[in-house]
């Protein structure tokens, strides 16, 4: 079985926990074509939404991290991932879809400014000071759902504690984690130490000395920035209007597929 990846990709790093929690052995490939949009490659072949992660299983080819996590929860079901009650059930997806919309598009754009220089001055305070409130808001809502159980779903690790994981991982890099004195501060705390979590994490880390080509790629303009749904989105309301039309004028933004 083959992943398709990109490293620091929470999306797929939700899914690699999943796995490994399951102990399912994959294989992992971070398509050179990522980034392009070029759908002429085996990964782009089969995924015309030429983003990661996208499982191949046999003949079987899914994209999509929610729609993977659920093909991953009912080919393999032990351990589940999903708890017991429809109401539990709802409660670790709603987790998850929060992260995967709103979480995500705070801490990408936060990259954007930091990592891939789209802003500088005053508009780049602006946009690292939007990115703040917003991960305040977002880890206040999280502590909320986690209550006092060790885990999201309860006493047992699952579906929603993989979803939360690599945002908030993502969130105690930039400076952002939650209060040490807080119950989310001593979830990450727990976390970090699950075997799942640990070896994820560190491929995350080891991939930082792949970064400095990556950047590169989108400066020459081989690879150019998709500004998809929530993260253009992002870039707008939390003020960086002009970044987007600036992207869009020298040709450094896209948007997702289908292009035409
Ligand atoms: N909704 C998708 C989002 C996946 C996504 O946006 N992945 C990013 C990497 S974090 C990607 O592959 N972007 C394509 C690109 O930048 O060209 C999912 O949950 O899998």
């Amino acid at each position: 079985m083959l992943l398709y990846e990109a490293p620091g990709s929470p999306y797929a790093q939700k899914i690699k926990i999943a796995l490994r929690e399951k102990s399912v052995p994959f294989d992992v490939e971070w398509p050179d074509s990522l980034g392009t949009g070029r759908t002429d490659d085996p990964f782009g072949l089969a995924n015309p939404r030429t983003q990661v992660p996208m499982l191949v299983d046999g003949d079987t080819r899914v994209f999509d991290s929610t729609i993977i996590l659920e093909y991953i929860e009912e080919r393999w079901p032990e351990p589940p991932l999903l708890p017991r009650s429809p109401a539990d059930r709802a409660a670790a997806r709603m987790i998850e879809d929060v992260c995967d919309t709103q979480y995500e598009a705070v801490t990408w754009g936060y990259g954007e400014v930091t990592a891939f220089g789209r802003a500088s001055g005053e508009l780049a305070e602006t946009l690292k000071a939007a990115a703040a409130r917003q991960t305040a808001v977002l880890q206040g809502w999280l502590t909320e759902r986690l209550g006092d159980g060790p885990w999201f779903g309860g006493a047992t690790f699952g579906w929603a504690d993989a979803s939360v994981a690599p945002l908030l991982h993502r969130s105690v890099l930039n400076g952002m984690g939650p209060a040490p004195d807080t119950a989310l501060a001593a979830w990450y705390r727990r976390l970090v130490e699950r075997p799942s979590v640990a070896v994820t994490f560190t491929e995350y880390a080891a991939a930082a000395s792949r970064m400095p080509a990556v950047l590169e790629a989108f400066r020459t303009g081989a690879k150019v920035r998709e500004y998809r749904d929530y993260r253009l989105e992002w870039m707008i309301r939390s003020g960086g209007i002009e970044v987007v039309l600036a992207g869009l004028r020298d040709g450094t933004i896209r948007f997702s597929w289908p292009h035409a």
